[in-house]
């Protein structure tokens, strides 16, 4: 998608610092990180928002959700970390390419809601 964020910096027309990267995903962190270790996960195929996946995208999400305690964990989350996906305005998503908020790396996690 042309004027994606995220597919730009999969494209690497955006620079971002790149944690993981393989044929179906990349992550990287976030710009403003909200505690030490902020880093997105995201698929590189175009997907909007949570309300978008269907299940032809079962393989790419369940391949996600085991890549997110290993990528925390080689971040130095050894004590557990938080996984966010909001979702539409409501939920607070602000860039609509679907994404893993995975944010750890120090004791009192702050709140988002
Ligand atoms: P959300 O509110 O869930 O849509 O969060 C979007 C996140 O994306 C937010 O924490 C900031 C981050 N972000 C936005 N633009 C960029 C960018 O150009 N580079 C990086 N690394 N992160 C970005």
């Amino acid at each position: 998608m042309d004027s994606c964020i995220f597919c730009k910096i999969i494209q690497g027309e955006i620079p971002a610092k790149k944690l993981y990267e393989d044929e179906d995903v990349l992550a990287f962190n976030d710009i403003h990180p909200a505690a030490p270790v902020h880093i997105l996960l995201i698929p590189k195929l175009h997907i909007a928002a949570l309300t978008e996946v269907d299940d032809i995208h079962q393989r790419l999400l369940g391949k996600m959700l085991l890549l997110t305690p290993q990528l925390a964990s080689k971040q130095g989350c050894t004590d557990g970390f938080r996984t966010i996906i909001n979702t539409g305005r409501v939920g607070g998503q602000e860039v609509f390419h679907l994404h893993f908020h995975i944010i750890g790396g120090k004791e009192r996690l702050p709140v988002m809601i």
